[in-house]
């Protein structure tokens, strides 16, 4: 599993409030933990009015940079505000995102074909979010089409199929599964992801949805996630999940875990 630690995200109040303040021990802080637990990319999302947005994220990538070496996944709506980012970072990385909107991977791809950044693709376009898998394929197809013309490799994309709020819309996880099986037969080197906590919007004990999900997107097929790292819950069910799925070699990285006391039951 490809993890995506995100934490240092202005929708999250308190890291709002790290980010109106300057608060840089803070922001280390939240680099430091994701990291150590297991983050091969960290989402820096300014989570700011566009009018500060460029700057709050250079901000956020240089203080990040001077902190660890993990991988950055640069996550705005604004294709503009991406492109002026990426130079800031050391190495490539993760885009976060383009979808089929408004000429967004017309705009992006032919900069970042040559270089060696993946991309998050959200399955949506014009028309909006699609509760269809055959719709969201069909975007999907379309998206992975098009960056194939400009030579990016398949394995350079992480699919988002969008996971619907499962309050709303009963069949979310299943339209979901059934968009990632439709991706992963026709692009089997392309990876799929997806923010973890969208599924439980309006729910109580939201962590116990949020696990059941992961589990059950593996399952079919899920390889990257964007979450909390530092959920000892959340980690705990990526580590027993993959053991289950037979991607954890002897349930080696499992009982390593277990043994220093980072995944388990707290007692
Ligand atoms: N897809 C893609 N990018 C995304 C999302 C997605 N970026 C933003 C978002 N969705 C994923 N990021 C977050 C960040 C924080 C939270 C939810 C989604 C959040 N965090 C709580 C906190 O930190 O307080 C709780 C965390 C927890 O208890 O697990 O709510 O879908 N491509």
């Amino acid at each position: 599993m490809i993890i995506i630690g995100e934490k240092i995200n202005g929708t999250i109040p308190s890291t709002a409030k790290a980010i109106a303040e300057r608060d840089e021990d803070y922001v280390r802080n939240l680099a430091r933990q994701q990291t150590e637990f297991g983050a091969e990319y960290l989402d820096v999302c300014a989570g700011t009015a566009p009018d500060i947005e460029r700057e709050t994220l250079a901000w956020l990538v240089s203080l990040v940079q001077d902190t660890v070496d993990t991988k950055l996944c640069i996550d705005s709506a604004d294709v503009d505000v991406i492109l002026e980012t990426l130079p800031l970072a050391k190495r490539p990385g993760l885009i976060n995102s383009v979808s089929d909107e408004h000429g967004k991977c017309e705009k992006l791809f032919p900069k970042v074909a040559d270089s060696e950044w993946n991309i998050i693709a959200l399955t949506c376009d014009n028309n909006g979010i699609s509760t269809d898998p055959a719709v969201k394929f069909q975007i999907a197809v379309t998206i992975m089409e098009k960056a194939k013309s400009f030579g990016i490799r398949e394995d350079r994309m992480f699919l988002d199929p969008l996971v619907t709020t499962l309050s709303t819309t009963p069949d979310s996880l299943l339209a979901f599964n059934q968009t990632l099986r439709n991706i992963k037969e026709k692009y089997p080197a392309a990876h799929i992801t997806s923010g973890l906590s969208n599924i439980s919007f309006g729910m109580p004990s939201r962590k116990s949805i949020n696990q059941q999900f992961l589990a059950l997107a593996m399952g079919a097929g899920m390889d990257s996630a964007i979450m909390d790292p530092t959920s000892r819950d959340m980690r705990t069910a990526l580590y027993a999940t993959d053991a289950l799925l037979g991607n954890d070699k002897h349930c080696r990285r499992y009982l390593n875990a277990y043994r220093k006391g980072v995944i388990g039951v707290q007692k």
